[in-house]
């Protein structure tokens, strides 16, 4: 297990002599533990500084990402292009509706420590917040609006331009060998206790490479995409209304009906992604149908045919995905995702295969809700 699941004293410590390292304004009063991601270290950082004194200081994991210069150099090129197009706003309003990064004193976009931990300064947007899981309607459809808004202001940002930094991230042929892989070595001895969920999981393999295969075959256009789009990733403000699209650590060349479906994945599950008790996890189709709307309304203009086809295959693949690499993790001894605790991996899988289950129950369902919000493309 790596030592980024522990968040120690010595962390926020080495935390606050990073962030010493960045052009914030004034002095750091406090710096806390942030949020609820799975792979980097996050700390909200107060100072006494006079303009804007809120901060979001970041450890990235190394680990994952290998290649920390391509990725803030991604990160730089985005929120410069979304910047540039939200221009016409004023800057205030641009600082509140994209990420901004703050430079190290000498000018870099990270700063890299004597222990070799690098580092990240963002301002936190005031004022806003996060859902791990949704309430309303209003919610879903404004985290539709947002995913939707962020892939077509990334339209016309070339592909080639953007690093592949974790390549293959949603390629569901990489993480079935992946998988393969892990039972294959069996590190720490735990195949022959999920023999059941792989069983549940092989026995889908097949139809889960509909958008690869189509992919393939030159059907769906790559595009730029966020990669991580759990709802969580979008910050709203007192109203609900979008503020942010945050997390820009995945966006690469990829495909839409990843996008969708990893948003579909946190916004139609009624528990959480880790949820113990599998029976709490069903459906809410009005969320489903809320986000879709949402999302169309903002991507229906540049979408292609076979993009609006593909968007069920997203639905499904992606929690089957999300299964798929939890379980890797599982197996191979928890050298992933961060767990709280030693089973976290085991119950993130069932949930996620939960879903998958009642995703497929109700597919016919999801298909009319999305047919029904494209009636007005023609
Ligand atoms: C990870 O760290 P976080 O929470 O943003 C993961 C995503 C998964 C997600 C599951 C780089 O994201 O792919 O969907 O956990 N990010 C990476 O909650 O692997
Ligand atoms: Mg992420």
């Amino acid at each position: 297990m790596n030592d980024f699941n522990l968040m120690s004293e010595h962390k926020i410590t080495n935390s606050i002599s990073s962030a010493q390292q960045f052009q914030i304004d004034g002095t750091i009063v406090s710096s806390v533990p942030f949020g609820s991601g799975h792979i980097n270290d996050t700390f909200k950082i107060v100072t006494d500084g006079a303009h804007g004194h809120l901060y979001l200081l970041q450890r990235i994991n190394h680990h994952v990402f290998r290649n920390v210069d391509g990725l803030m150099d991604n990160i730089d090129k985005v929120c410069r292009h979304l910047k540039n197009k939200l221009a016409h706003l004023g800057e205030q309003e641009v600082s509140k509706r994209t990420m901004t990064l703050i430079p190290t004193l000498d000018g870099k976009n990270y700063y890299q420590d004597p222990q070799g931990d690098y580092w990240r300064i963002f301002i936190l947007i005031p004022d806003t917040r996060s859902y791990d899981i949704l309430e309303t309607t209003d919610q879903a459809y404004s985290g539709g609006l947002a995913f939707g808004e962020f892939q077509k202001q990334l339209s016309d940002l070339d592909p080639s331009s953007i690093v592949e930094v974790l390549p293959n991230f949603h390629n569901i042929e990489f993480r079935m060998t992946n998988l393969r892989n892990a039972i294959a070595k069996n590190a720490v001895n735990r195949v022959a206790e999920v023999q059941d969920l792989l069983d549940y999981i092989f026995e889908r393999e097949e139809k889960m490479r509909r958008i690869l295969e189509m992919g393939r075959a030159n059907q769906l256009p790559l595009r730029i995409t966020h990669n991580d789009t759990k709802f969580n990733n979008v910050l709203l403000d007192k109203d609900d209304k979008v503020q942010c699209v945050i997390d820009l650590d995945t966006v690469m060349p990829g495909y839409v009906a990843y996008d969708f479906g990893d948003a579909i994945r946190t916004i139609i599950n009624s528990a959480a992604e880790d949820e113990a008790d599998v029976s709490k996890i069903v459906l809410n189709i009005p969320l489903f149908e809320a986000f879709t709307a949402g999302y169309l309304a903002e991507a229906k203009e540049f979408l292609t045919d076979n993009e609006i086809e593909s968007l069920i295959y997203g639905v499904h693949l992606l929690p089957y995905m999300q299964a798929v690499r939890f379980l890797t993790d599982y197996i191979d001894g928890d050298t992933y995702y961060k767990i709280a605790y030693p089973l976290h991996n085991l119950v993130r899988t069932k949930a996620q295969l939960k879903l998958v289950q009642e995703l497929e129950t109700h597919h016919q369902q999801l298909l009319d809700i999305l047919a029904e919000n494209l009636k007005t493309k023609e």
